[in-house]
C-alpha cells in the first residue's frame, strides 16, 4: 500500500471548474481563483481565545471560476449540485435567506457590503478537491477563492491581511457557525514551504519555515471518517465556557492567563470541568510557542512531542476527540510517528502525524490494522507538504 501526495496546484480541480461555467453559463470564465484546505500543525481551539495557532495551507484546493454579471445578482453553481442557485441584494443583505453551500458564497457577498464594498454582480463556478466534513477546513477554502474572485473583479480596496476577518464574518454571522479566525487565515495567508504562526489577537503573522523534505520527514494526514458527533453544539459549548472562565478570570481572553501562573489561575476555579478546558487552553498556547522556537532552530523532529502533547490535551482536557480518532494516534505512535494529534474542530475529522519520509506507508498500514482490530471503517490517508493560500491562476 502507497501513501499518495497531492502535488499544487489544482490542476484538474481547476479544469472542473471551467468545464462547470462553460456548462452552466455556456460563456467562458473572466479568471480562476483558488484557495486551499488546511491542517493545523498546532494550537487547538486557541484561536477564539485571542491565542496562537500554527496552520499550513494543504495542496487541496477549491477553484472558483467566475465571470461578472449585469446587476447586483450572483449565480453559483458548483459541481455537486443539479442546478446553478441565484441571489440578489435582498437575499445577500438577510443572513440566513441563502441556506446550505451557497450560503458561504452569500456569506461572502454580505460580509463584503456590511463593510461597505460595491460588490459586483457574478457568475461563479465551483470545484474543489478539498473533501467535505472532514475537517480540513473546505467553507474557509471555498470563502477565501470566492472572496479573492469578487475582489479581483471588482476591482474592490481589500488587502490580503484584511480578507480573513471578513471570511470569518460570513461564516459566524451569515453561516450561523461561530468559528475563531484560524481557518481563514490559513486559506488566505499561508506561503508555500511555511506553517503560518498566526497571533489570533493581533493577526499578525510570521511565516516559519516547514521544510518535511529537507529532514527526511512526512506529515502523514489520515482522515478518521468517523461521523462528526454532535460537533457544532460541543464546539460552541466549549466556546462558551471558555469565554466564561476568562470572565471569572477577570482577563479580556484565556491568552491573557500566562502558562508560568496556571496553578494559581486553576486554583480560583471551583468547577473541575472549567479547569481542565483552562487548562488545555494555556497548555496549548504555549506548546505552539514552543513548536514555533524548535522550528525556528530547525529541530522539526523534535516537535514530535508537543503534538502528542497537545493530543493528550484534548483528548484529557478539551475532550474533543473519539475512539477512531485515539486509535490512529495511538497507533501510529506505536508504528513509529514522533508526535501525531487530531487536527481540526474536533468530534472526527484528521489526525496528522510526523513520520520519517520513507515510513509514511508503515505508519500507515499500521492505523489500517489498528482501525481493522477495532472493527472501524477504514481510514483514508496522504502525505502532504505546506501549499500556498488563496491566489488568482489565470
Ligand atoms: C474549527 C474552527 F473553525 C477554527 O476556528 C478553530 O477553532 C478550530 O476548529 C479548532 O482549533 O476548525
Amino acid at each position: 500500500m502507497g501513501v499518495a501526495t497531492p502535488t499544487a496546484p489544482a490542476g484538474d480541480v481547476a479544469a472542473r471548474a471551467t468545464a462547470g461555467f462553460r456548462q452552466w453559463y455556456g460563456a467562458e470564465p473572466a479568471g480562476r481563483w483558488a484557495a486551499p484546505g488546511r491542517v493545523n500543525l498546532i494550537g487547538e481551539h486557541t484561536d477564539y481565545n485571542d491565542g496562537f495557532v500554527l496552520p499550513f495551507a494543504l495542496p487541496l484546493h477549491t477553484v472558483v471560476a467566475a465571470a461578472p454579471q449585469d446587476g447586483e445578482r450572483w449565480t453559483v453553481c458548483s459541481e455537486h449540485s443539479d442546478a446553478p442557485i441565484e441571489f440578489g441584494a435582498a437575499e445577500a443583505d438577510e443572513p440566513g435567506r441563502v441556506t446550505g453551500w451557497a450560503a458561504y458564497v452569500a456569506g461572502v457577498v454580505w460580509a463584503l457590503r456590511a463593510a461597505g464594498h460595491a460588490v459586483p454582480g457574478a457568475r461563479l463556478a465551483i470545484a474543489s478537491d478539498v473533501p467535505l466534513g472532514s475537517g480540513l477546513s473546505s467553507s474557509a477554502a471555498l470563502e477565501a477563492a470566492v472572496l479573492a474572485a469578487l475582489v479581483d473583479l471588482g476591482g474592490l480596496d481589500l488587502p490580503a491581511e484584511r480578507r480573513p476577518r471578513l471570511a470569518q464574518r460570513a461564516e459566524n454571522d451569515y453561516v450561523g457557525a461561530p468559528t475563531g479566525i484560524m481557518d481563514q487565515s490559513a486559506a488566505i495567508r499561508c506561503r508555500a514551504g511555511h506553517a503560518l504562526f498566526l497571533d489570533c489577537r493581533t493577526e499578525s503573522v510570521e511565516h516559519i519555515p516547514f521544510d518535511l523534505d529537507a529532514a527526511g520527514l512526512a506529515v502523514l494526514v489520515i482522515d478518521s471518517r468517523a461521523p462528526h458527533r454532535h460537533a457544532d453544539g460541543e464546539y460552541a459549548s466549549r466556546r462558551k465556557s471558555c469565554e466564561r472562565a476568562a470572565e471569572l478570570l477577570g482577563v479580556p481572553a484565556l491568552r491573557d492567563v500566562s502558562a508560568d501562573h496556571l496553578d494559581e489561575a486553576l486554583a480560583r476555579l471551583d468547577d473541575h470541568e472549567t479547569r481542565r478546558r483552562v487548562r488545555h487552553v494555556v497548555t496549548e498556547d504555549q506548546r505552539v510557542l514552543d513548536t514555533v522556537a524548535l522550528l525556528r532552530a530547525g529541530r522539526v523532529r523534535d516537535i514530535g512531542p508537543l503534538l502528542t502533547a497537545s493530543h493528550v490535551s484534548m483528548r484529557d482536557d478539551f475532550e474533543i476527540t473519539v475512539p477512531e480518532i485515539d486509535t490512529a494516534v495511538e497507533a501510529a505512535l506505536a508504528a513509529g510517528a514522533y508526535g501525531a494529534r487530531m487536527t481540526g474542530g474536533g468530534f472526527g475529522g484528521c489526525v496528522l502525524a510526523l513520520v520519517d519520509a520513507d515510513a509514511a506507508t508503515t505508519v500507515a498500514a499500521a492505523v489500517t490494522a489498528a482501525y481493522a482490530d477495532r472493527g472501524f471503517p477504514p481510514p483514508t490517508h496522504v502525505t502532504v507538504i505546506p501549499a500556498a493560500g488563496a491566489h488568482r491562476l489565470d
